[in-house]
């Protein structure tokens, strides 16, 4: 499971268009996204970096990943 902090994530349209994003990379994942806690949990085969650019194209920012 990866764990990321992303910012500026503030309602139903930004899970989705995470989750989207995510879900380009592996049609497979498992996304959660914690809005309060500005977290995203992937439970996914591909490699970490992959999840964060994906998640950054979608136009989010990484604060870190946990
Ligand atoms: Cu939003």
């Amino acid at each position: 499971m990866l764990r990321y902090q992303v910012e500026r994530m503030s309602c139903g349209h930004c899970v989705q268009a995470i989750t989207k994003a995510v879900k380009a990379v592996d049609p497979a994942a498992e996304v959660a996204v914690d809005l309060g806690a500005g977290r995203v949990m992937v439970d996914t085969s591909q490699e970490a970096d992959s999840i964060v650019r994906a998640i950054e194209q979608a136009g989010y920012t990484v604060a870190s990943a946990a």
